[in-house]
């Protein structure tokens, strides 16, 4: 039902409020990419349906006090790497239209936040920001899985890989909410000191949000949040679900501080893989895009 062929997205909040791309502050950029997911598919229908779902949201958010969708002026881009519709390009074919349309919004100063589609495509975004600035930034994972064995059934850019990848780079980052990692992944994180939020701790944690914030090394920071990392049973459109995720205040009070306490760069929402006759994993998603928006905007003030 939400899942469409036309090309045709619906922008973010609906057409009222769609700022130019001349003048927009937030760019939506839609990556409907799914080539290696392993258990549930359908994360290629995730930003559609993800867009159809947002104009049900309010303008208003009560915690900001602001109808903050005016000064955001957000435009939402084309989609790009599109499997559906392009049909299937190869990971390293997808990376590279991602990190050139990634690149060139940077350089036209846009706050992107980008919609997957399966995770392996923050590769190519994170790669977009690290290409665009020498100074280095932190990669802050929303995920139920560590996504950090070095291949996966035969590919390096296998949705379970990407966090490796992101190592690659030499970038630091903090996985928060992991609760699935296998032995190769456990490993790693002992030997590189990967200060690995594990959602078993936090949730006998009070103080867990001020001890994540305090581990993260750089000012800047990219947020990937694959929307698995939240319990599914807020999100259960998802591919691979995990029981025991983070709940929705603590996300958003998580998110609050790291916007307050350092200068986001982008972020990226992944892995929305939509079920049919059910619409609460779309629109929770969707809100959260909103809340992103709305703490970047008061953080900037915008
Ligand atoms: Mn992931």
């Amino acid at each position: 039902m939400l899942v469409q062929t036309s090309t045709s997205v619906v922008p973010f909040l609906g057409s009222e409020i769609k700022a130019s791309y001349e003048a927009s502050r937030v760019v939506i950029l839609p990556i409907p990419y799914e080539a290696t997911t392993t258990y549930r598919k359908g994360c290629e229908n995730g930003p559609d349906a993800l867009l159809e779902a947002s104009p049900q949201l309010e303008y208003y958010d009560d915690e900001l006090d602001r109808e903050t969708c005016w000064d955001a002026r957000i435009y939402t881009h084309c989609a790009i790497a599109d499997t559906r519709h392009e049909g299937l390009i190869s990971s390293e074919e997808m990376l590279q239209v991602t990190r050139e349309t990634v690149s060139q919004l940077i350089q036209d100063g846009k706050f992107v936040i980008a919609l997957g589609g399966e995770h392996s495509i923050t590769a190519g975004i994170v790669d977009a920001y690290r290409l665009a600035s020498p100074e280095p930034f932190t990669v802050i994972q929303i995920d139920a899985h560590g996504d950090m064995r070095h291949e996966y059934e035969g590919s390096i850019h296998n949705h379970a890989c990407v966090m490796r990848r992101v190592l690659d780079m030499g970038l630091p980052t903090l996985p928060v909410g992991i609760r699935s990692v296998c032995k190769e992944e456990a490993d790693l994180v002992k030997a590189k000191q990967i200060p690995v939020m594990w959602a078993r701790e936090m949730a006998s944690d009070p103080n867990w949000i001020e001890r994540a914030i305090s581990t993260i090394p750089t000012e800047r920071v990219f947020i990937t949040i694959d929307v698995d990392g939240i319990d599914p049973s807020l999100i259960p459109g998802v591919g691979t679900p995990e029981p025991g995720g983070l709940n929705w205040y603590a996300l958003m009070t998580f998110l609050r501080r790291v916007f307050e306490t350092h200068q986001v760069i982008g972020c990226d929402v992944m892995e929305l893989a939509p079920i049919v006759d059910s619409v609460v994993s779309q629109f929770t998603a969707a809100k959260l895009v909103y809340k992103l928006i709305g703490y970047q905007t008061t953080a900037r003030g915008w």
